[in-house]
């Protein structure tokens, strides 16, 4: 029985496998058994399973496959059916959109129409999981945070895939699928359109995202070093704050001055990771649409010297 955990000395606490509300759920849809592993319990929780598939789990992970398919199908054929290129250069190949002379139309196969095909199996993979996220949280009687949460990052994602090229009037604008192909993109971006730094919802989005590390960083720490009070029962903490919490607020009052509670430490956490890519999807909406030149446009707004 250790009498202090902390994040080297953790303790695996596991009785029977917890196998999770029966009313009102479908249990058909949810897998039979559960398993234990060691080294999930030393990154959390021990028990894996059991797993609700559902309708929306089977689509979203059936039409997932088959873009991750496509991509690697597509690579196969970079690579000229040879496994050894195929493994030395699985990072550098691409399935690139149309040009933009297609427009929004179709394209050949070879020449983005398979880029195309591929989109739309990712765009109901992602909706799907989406939809997921709702509809399990609903079945708990949970809020729906981190359905909207999601929503967020779906936003950037449909910004940069669907939403933009759409107002741009051209496929070609939309993000390869590559490991190295998506970062020149990213690169290339910030280069067309006068350099990024310059684009203040840019800048919006890394503090969100620094702060949400930061903030991530902070709580996680607080409540380990509570802990030996109990200060990892958080929502109990909420209800009857007990010594953990005092110490924990205590802590951050006498290190800062200011102090969030223990529920409203989710709202800040809640919020910095959900503006990154709300304030980033807009700026990403700006570029090219509103602004095409972000160091110009600072110049006129006294964000950048006039030279
Ligand atoms: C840890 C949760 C797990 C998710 C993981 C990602 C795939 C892709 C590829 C079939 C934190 C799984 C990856 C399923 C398979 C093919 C071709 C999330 C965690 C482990 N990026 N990006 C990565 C995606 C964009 C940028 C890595 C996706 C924008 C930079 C991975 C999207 C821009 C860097 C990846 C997307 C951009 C990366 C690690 C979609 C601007 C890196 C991701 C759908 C935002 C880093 C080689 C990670 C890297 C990296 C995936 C979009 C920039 C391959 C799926 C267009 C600068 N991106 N990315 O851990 O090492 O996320 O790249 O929008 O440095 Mg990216
Ligand atoms: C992409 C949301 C969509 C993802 C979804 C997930 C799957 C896989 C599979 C689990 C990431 C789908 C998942 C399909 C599931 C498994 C197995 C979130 C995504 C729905 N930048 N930059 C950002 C910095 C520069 C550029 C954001 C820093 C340069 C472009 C972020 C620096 C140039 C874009 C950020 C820096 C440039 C961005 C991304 C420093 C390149 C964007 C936030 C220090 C030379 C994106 C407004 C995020 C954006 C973006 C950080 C530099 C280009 C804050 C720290 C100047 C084109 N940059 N950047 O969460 O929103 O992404 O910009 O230099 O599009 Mg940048």
């Amino acid at each position: 029985m250790a009498e202090y955990q902390n994040i080297f000395t953790q303790v695996q606490v596991r009785g029977p496998a917890e196998m999770g509300l029966v009313e009102g759920v479908e249990l058909g849809n949810r897998t039979k058994s559960a398993s234990f592993s060691n080294l999930a319990g030393w990154l959390g929780n021990a028990q894996l399973g059991p797993v609700y598939l559902g309708t929306m789990g089977v689509v979203s992970l059936m039409s997932g496959a088959v873009w991750f398919m496509l991509c690697g199908a597509w690579f196969w054929y970079q690579a000229g059916f040879n496994p050894a290129v195929f493994a030395r250069d699985l990072f550098w190949f691409s399935l690139e959109p149309p040009a933009e002379e297609y427009g929004l139309g179709f394209a050949p196969l070879s020449e983005g129409g398979l880029w195309l095909i591929a989109s739309f199996f990712l765009l109901v993979s992602v909706v799907a999981w989406w939809v997921r996220t709702y509809l399990r949280a609903q079945a708990l009687g949970m809020g729906k945070h981190v359905s909207w949460a999601f929503a967020s990052a779906i936003w950037l994602f449909l910004v940069l895939g669907l939403i933009r090229p759409v107002l741009m009037g051209s496929w070609s604008h939309a993000v390869p699928y590559g490991i190295f192909s998506h970062l020149d993109w990213t690169n290339n971006f910030s280069l067309t359109y006068g350099n990024l730094f310059y684009n203040p919802f840019h800048a919006l989005s890394i503090a969100f995202l620094y702060g949400a590390a930061l903030l991530f960083a902070m709580h996680g720490a607080t409540i380990l070093a509570v802990s030996r009070f109990g200060g990892d029962r958080e929502l109990e903490q909420i209800a009857d704050r007990g010594t953990a919490s005092e110490r924990a607020a205590l802590f951050w009052r006498w290190t800062m001055g200011f102090n969030a509670t223990m529920e409203g430490i989710h709202r800040w956490a809640w919020w910095f990771a959900v503006l990154v890519t709300l304030t980033g999807g807009i700026g990403i909406l700006l570029t090219g649409t509103v602004v095409d030149n972000w160091y110009v446009w600072a110049q006129e707004h006294g964000y950048a010297p006039l030279q």
